[in-house]
């Protein structure tokens, strides 16, 4: 893709729109990839433990994804799930999660997503998490709001903790999972309810979009949350990593401004970022 850089009507610099338009066309067409090789039957492996699950299908999404960067944006960095790091030193890095849900998307569950993002200079400036089964394509530039396809998200609700929808996620690792299940049940008491989705990009979107009203995981791969951590930050999620980090691969914890805080001193308390 080359187009003269011309300023994006939105006002935002030109190289970010294009790299925002290139996350959007990138991952819908990855979606279609990965469901056509889903329906060819799939090869499935594991990883880090029996449940850290990897598919043919996640291979060739995330290669199709190399090949066409490689393609339209040569000289740019690739950090891929299930390839590593590929050209680093370029001002562009890209983050792919090939697919963002694997165990779902194995069993056939919908909730798994395309996960793709475009740093310049160690910044996310763009991103798009992308179902494939729903059609949800979410998106955002920085500094230009986070939408739902033309539908601008404006996150969370502002509800007592007692009355609030928390998302999480466990690890693949089965003593650092039943750690975070003494963590969550001590949690669970505390706010209104759980929903454990299967995909964290999917989590940060749900949470700007306001389907939950908290979330939090960790530890999780900078490839899971680059793209849903600016979704989410553009639709006014308030977000941390706790003890006075930001979020990120060590930690993600995020809510409405008004509740934010009050959620992050009671995970704070519970250990959940030490697990
Ligand atoms: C998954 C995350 C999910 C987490 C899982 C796994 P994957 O990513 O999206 O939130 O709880 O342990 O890390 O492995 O399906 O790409």
């Amino acid at each position: 893709m080359t187009s003269a850089a011309i300023p994006d009507p939105a006002g935002l610099p030109p190289v970010q729109a294009e790299l925002a338009r290139l996350t959007r066309e990138l991952a819908v067409a990855a979606g279609e990839l990965a469901l056509l090789r889903r329906s060819q039957g799939l090869d499935i492996d594991t990883k880090s433990s029996v449940t850290d699950v990897v598919t043919d299908a996640d291979r060739a999404v995330e290669e199709y994804l190399i090949s066409e960067l490689h393609r339209l944006r040569p000289g740019d960095a690739v950090l891929g799930e299930e390839g590593g790091e590929q050209r680093t030193g370029s001002r562009v890095r890209w983050l792919l999660d090939p697919i963002d849900g694997t165990v779902n998307f194995m069993l056939g569950l919908p909730q798994f997503a395309v996960s793709i993002a475009a740093e310049v200079d160690g910044v996310t400036v763009a991103g798009c998490v992308h179902n494939p089964v729903s059609g949800a394509t979410f998106h955002a530039e920085l500094g230009g709001g986070a939408f739902l396809g033309d539908q601008q998200l404006t996150g969370p609700r502002s509800v007592p903790l007692a009355e609030a929808i928390v998302a999480t996620g466990f690890g693949y690792d089965a003593g650092r999972r039943g750690r975070q299940g003494r963590v969550v049940g001590e949690l669970l008491g505390q706010v209104g309810n759980l929903r454990r989705l299967g995909s964290a990009s999917l989590d940060l979107c749900a949470l700007a979009i306001g389907w939950v009203d908290l979330y939090y995981e960790g530890p999780l791969g900078p490839w899971d949350i680059a793209a849903g951590l600016l979704i989410a930050a553009e639709a006014g999620v308030q977000l941390s990593g706790l003890d006075g980090r930001p979020a990120g691969p060590w930690f993600v914890a995020g809510g409405h401004p008004d509740g934010a805080p009050e959620f992050f001193a009671v995970l704070t308390d519970l250990g959940a970022h030490r697990v």
